[in-house]
């Protein structure tokens, strides 16, 4: 319940009273014994659902996470952080193929989760419907929107349906070097010169409020995290997520010397960070396609479906397409 009412449809579980109750109860129990569930196991058609829509959008996040540092690789400053920034890029397409692997072996095709995604029905990250204005900004992802991508990957990769974990291990791996080359970028900004430093302080300030969400709804609006967390495909609640993310990296920043846009902002004496609840209206409304670069995001992956339609239909039918050499 947020300010009086729901914002977030809850998970109906009445479809679990369709399931076998011997079935459902053997399959909880593997869960708890901490099995992995792989695709050709017997699996409840509501875990089915959950973990294809959590697989999906973030297949989605991690492809259309591409575009708003991608915009900055022409423009880097410099060979060293072009390079970097054109692997990191890369990487993040990579990890799509991979997630929308692991989400296909539930039964949903690559076809239909890419339509979905361009027609607007599927989810993707909130954090990439904000404009990247400067460089910095490209510095700040790279730093702590990895950073917190980890935060919650790590907590998934010990989760309960093995394609996803596996996939996890590897991506969280390659996470780990974007977070080093976003930490050594803005570091650079950070103790340059004044004009350097009011660039990635002006990026911060912008970053700060998207990021504070990038963990979903606070647990007590959140729609899915109890039944996720019954079945262990999150490890983690979204509150835990973020506050392990601002104990590891608030700190960092004010190391730094740099400011973060929350007065509220404090570890108190529990332990326990204290800060401004985010907009959780808003946050909704950016999601479901009300963010300032949401149309912009789709019709670029809209423009690369439709001009890459005939390479897709050269590789699945190459007699259609195949040229005959001259004898
Ligand atoms: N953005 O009930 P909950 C990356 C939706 S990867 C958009 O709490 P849940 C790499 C949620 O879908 C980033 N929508 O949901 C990179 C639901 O809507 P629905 C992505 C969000 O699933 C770095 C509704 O709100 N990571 O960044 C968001 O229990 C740099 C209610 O929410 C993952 O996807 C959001 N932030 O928890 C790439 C990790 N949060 O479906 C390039 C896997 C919530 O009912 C550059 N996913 N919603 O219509 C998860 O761990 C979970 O799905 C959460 C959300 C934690 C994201």
């Amino acid at each position: 319940m947020y300010g009086g009412g729901s914002i977030f449809e809850p998970v109906k579980l009445d479809e679990l009273a369709h399931e076998d109750p011997v079935k459902l109860a053997e399959f909880e129990a593997r869960i708890q014994r901490g099995e992995k569930i792989e695709p050709d196991d017997w699996m409840p058609a509501l875990y089915r659902k959950q973990v294809i829509r959590m697989i999906e959008q973030h297949a989605h996040s991690e492809i259309i996470g591409a575009l708003p540092e991608g915009t900055w690789i022409t423009r880097a400053p410099g060979f060293r952080r072009k390079m970097a920034l054109l692997a990191k890029v890369q990487d993040e397409v990579g990890h799509a193929q991979l997630l929308y692997s692991a989400a296909e072996t539930l039964g949903k095709t690559r076809e239909q989760m890419t339509l979905d995604l361009i027609s607007g029905k599927s989810k993707y990250s909130n954090v990439f419907n904000y404009p990247t204005f400067t460089w910095a900004d490209s510095t700040v992802i790279s730093w702590l929107i990895d950073a917190g991508a980890i935060v919650n990957q790590m907590a998934n990769a010990r989760g309960s349906y093995g394609p996803y974990c596996r996939a996890l291990e590897r991506i969280c791996a390659e996470e780990s070097f974007h977070l080093k080359y976003g930490h050594d970028a803005v570091v650079y900004l950070a103790t340059g010169s004044s004009k350097q430093r009011q660039m990635i302080q002006e990026a911060l300030n912008r970053w700060w409020p998207p990021i504070m969400t990038f963990f979903g709804p606070a647990d007590k609006i959140s729609a899915h995290t109890e039944i996720l967390m019954r079945w262990k495909v999150k490890m983690a609640t979204n509150d835990e997520c973020r506050q392990q993310f601002l104990d590891m990296y608030v700190p960092k920043v004010w190391e730094l010397t740099l400011t973060l846009p929350d007065p509220l902002l404090r570890k108190n004496e529990a332990g326990t960070w204290e800060y401004t609840e985010p907009d959780w209206e808003e946050f909704k409304q950016v999601i479901n396609g009300k963010g300032t670069c949401n149309k912009e995001r789709l019709a670029v992956r809209r423009m690369a479906e439709e001009k890459g339609a005939w390479v897709r239909e050269a590789l699945l039918k190459p007699e259609a397409t195949y040229v005959k050499p001259l004898a």
